[in-house]
């Protein structure tokens, strides 16, 4: 990459799955373009989330590309939920073999970034004191990674080792012997928690709230069964473009009140012990709406818990009785509850004795002290929007998209925002992106993305903006996707809530997902594209601003 290159059509932020198939498919367009990263390599999300146990709760095969009949035929899948440092040697053998890695630049951070309305350019400006310009810029910053500490007194003055799992440290941490304490018991906290019991001296878990959670099921992947799957991979993409979190669970076609108790149960058994979000997502699709099927469903997985957890105190406490199974994100765990048996784990219920501070030998509840040599923050992240809230954007007028974010996102179709002109989201709040299987919505996304930037360059147009009616239409519709969840009621990612992020606090509700399943998610974008764009307004103003290509570059202008 020329150092000297200020330049481009279009700026990716972002080297994780998302920025890596963009620039792939505007490098095979021709498109002058160049991706920026704030971190020292590419694989975004599975660049950072080094802690033990983190792996896909996707069947593996269905989370990789799926643009490459040569890549799928190369890449075997060990397990059927790859684990974190198999999906990063994934990520790099992408970007390796389509030569992407010469299209990015690392330690890049963005800092602020600001439309230049006579020119129709984006101009960025870099940590390390450049500024950019280019036309396009498609923001591929991830959902979940801005992660959020809690606001807890003296974490500075812990004399041990402490760090947020999304900062696990890459050398690896020598567990063995050590006093751990983990804060929080969302999806990281039940991954890591499985994995660290056996292997650590003590392990001392604070629980706020408990979270329902299902087994995951892993087993490897002979080279016979892979073998299998590269043959049936058609069969397999297809089969998740019609189910409604792009995923191979599809819920059942009966509805849950059609079928007896007995049924019910018995679906129930066969789900729990198969592989992967079955028993979220292949259930009756009542479970999410019907506070009643909810219910009933929810003891089922009650009982299981009693049943796997030999204390039934603790069996009590890992019950929760604020929100029914399946209407926060579903963490899959690998002998999570069975962690509780072991005679070297203990669990602390802060909603009985809330955590005080921090100390320096380790924390203080209301109740006591309690001395660690590890203390690990599993809580959680700023999602979806704390990316976006990290740079400072301003759009037409200056106007900041912090400020017009302030109490919930407002986007059309979350893949454009008015008053924000040539900003492209493939992963931004209220597309199908943020509820499905994270690839495969990546994939329309960015192709939609990129049909646009097409249509625009066929055209010789400059700029494209979001008509303001047609985003109060779509933010409106999101909102009404929720109407009839439960998920609605439910104080998690989903909804928008963090306790550590001022406004996000219990009683806001943002909507930050698009509820109506990837299929009709699809096919509302393709129509927008199919009927040229009706909702945005396109302009071409003076083709200047962006500078002749360095010699030697091949570079298409838009
Ligand atoms: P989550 O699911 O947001 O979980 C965060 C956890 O941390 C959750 O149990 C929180 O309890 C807990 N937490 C947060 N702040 C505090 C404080 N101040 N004190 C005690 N406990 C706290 O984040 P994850 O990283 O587990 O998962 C995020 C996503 O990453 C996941 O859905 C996957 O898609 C990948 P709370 O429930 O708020 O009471």
């Amino acid at each position: 990459m020329g150092e000297a290159k200020t330049d481009y059509e279009v700026i990716v932020v972002g080297a994780g799955v998302a920025g890596i198939y963009q620039i792939k498919r505007l490098v095979d367009l021709g498109i002058d373009a160049t991706v920026l990263e704030s971190a020292p390599d590419l694989g975004g999300t599975w660049y950072w989330n080094r802690y033990p146990g983190c792996r896909f709760d996707s069947e593996s095969y269905t989370y990789g590309f799926s643009f490459s009949r040569e890549l799928l035929d190369e890449w075997h899948w060990k397990e059927h939920f790859s684990s974190q440092g198999e999906n990063l040697r994934y990520l790099n053998y992408v970007a390796d073999k389509f030569d992407l890695r010469r299209h990015m630049q690392f330690n890049c951070k963005v800092e602020a970034m600001q439309f230049d309305e006579a020119r129709d350019l984006w101009q960025l400006k870099i940590s390390d004191g450049r500024t950019l310009t280019c036309r396009f810029v498609s923001l591929a910053i991830g959902l979940l990674s801005a992660p959020t500490m809690p606001k807890l007194e003296g974490i500075a003055d812990f004399k041990g080792r402490s760090f947020h799992t999304f900062y696990w440290p890459h050398e690896g941490v020598d567990l063995a012997g050590k006093r751990v304490a983990v804060i929080g018991t969302g999806a990281t906290a039940i991954q890591l928690i499985g994995e660290i019991a056996d292997k650590v001296g003590q392990l001392t878990v604070f629980q706020r709230r408990p979270n329902w959670s299902a087994p995951l099921n892993n087993s490897a992947i002979s080279a016979d069964e892979m073998a299998g799957i590269r043959a049936r991979y058609d069969e397999i993409f297809a089969a998740c473009a019609l189910t409604p979190g792009s995923f191979l669970h599809a819920p059942q076609d009966r509805g849950f009140y059609e079928v007896s108790r007995e049924e019910r149960l018995k679906l129930w058994d066969k789900l729990y012990d198969e592989r992967g979000f079955g028993i979220w997502l292949a259930n009756f699709r009542d479970i999410f709406m019907d506070e009643a099927a909810n219910a009933e469903l929810s003891d089922y997985i009650a009982d299981r818990i009693r049943r796997r957890v030999r204390d039934p105190r603790v069996a009590e406490k890992l019950i929760p009785k604020d929100h029914g199974f399946g209407v926060q994100r579903l963490p899959l765990e690998t002998k999570y509850l069975e962690a509780y048996n072991r005679d070297n784990v203990h669990l602390v219920d802060l909603s009985e004795t809330p955590l005080v501070r921090v100390t320096g030998n380790g924390l203080r509840t209301t109740e006591r002290d309690y001395e660690f040599d590890i203390i690990v923050y599993a809580t959680g992240f700023d999602a979806i929007t704390g990316a976006f809230d990290l740079i400072d954007i301003r759009g037409v007028g200056g106007e900041r998209l912090a400020a017009k974010w302030k109490d919930a996102p407002s986007t059309f179709l979350g893949l454009l925002i008015h008053g924000f002109p040539n900003l492209l989201m493939p992963t931004g709040p209220q597309s199908a992106s943020a509820s499905t299987n994270f690839p495969r919505g990546i994939e329309n996304n960015v192709n939609w993305c990129t049909d646009l930037l097409q249509y625009m360059r066929d055209r010789g147009y400059t700029r494209a903006d979001a008509s303001r009616e047609a985003e109060a239409r779509w933010t409106a519709y999101v909102a009404k996707t929720y109407e009839i969840m439960l998920m609605r009621k439910a104080k998690s990612w989903f909804t928008g809530y963090n306790s550590n992020v001022a406004g996000h606090e219990e009683g806001t509700i943002r909507y930050f997902l698009y509820n109506g399943g990837t299929p009709k998610f699809r096919a509302i974008a393709n129509d927008v594209a199919e009927k040229g764009y009706q909702e945005i307004a396109f302009s071409a103003g003076e083709r200047v601003g962006v500078q002749a290509p360095a010699a030697g570059a091949s570079a298409a202008r838009l």
